[in-house]
């Protein structure tokens, strides 16, 4: 894996388009999704075959909340221990969250809610069915 591949959840924790920095673009292009005012960004980097770059911190302000949590990515499932604190929110909150990659080719994902309580969370969105995306573990 010579590739360099970023994944990120993007998270708007006040659920306030207004506040926290705009996914509606990214370095200078659109990317064409409903935009949503990230606050915390949780970022899985690879590189070379390693973890390159396992960080939270706030996009605007580059502030770092947590670094080097736990993960395990499997096909297309990918698990990450993260503090609630680190992310500024609570359990019970509703966050608005999206995530992107940037890597091999940049692909953006429509935003949509998460209630943080224990279990499966199905989203539903736009014209595709509802699909099992968050499972979270509150420990
Ligand atoms: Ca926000």
């Amino acid at each position: 894996m010579k590739n360099r591949y970023y994944y990120h959840w993007i998270l708007d924790t006040d659920n306030n388009v207004d506040t926290g920095y705009k996914n509606s673009e990214y370095e200078g292009n659109a990317t064409n999704v409903t935009p949503i005012g990230v606050d915390v960004v949780v970022m899985i980097g690879w590189r070379d075959g390693n973890p390159n770059g396992v960080e939270v911190y706030n996009p605007l302000t580059e502030e770092l909340f947590a670094e080097n949590f736990d993960f395990e990515a499997d096909g297309d499932s990918m698990e990450a221990v993260v503090p609630l604190e680190a992310i500024g929110a609570n359990e019970g909150d509703t966050i608005a969250f999206s995530a992107f990659q940037e890597g091999a080719s940049d692909d953006w994902l429509e935003p949509a809610t998460l209630r943080l309580v224990s279990g499966p969370a199905a989203v539903e969105y736009e014209d595709k069915l509802a699909t099992t995306w968050a499972d979270i573990k509150l420990r």
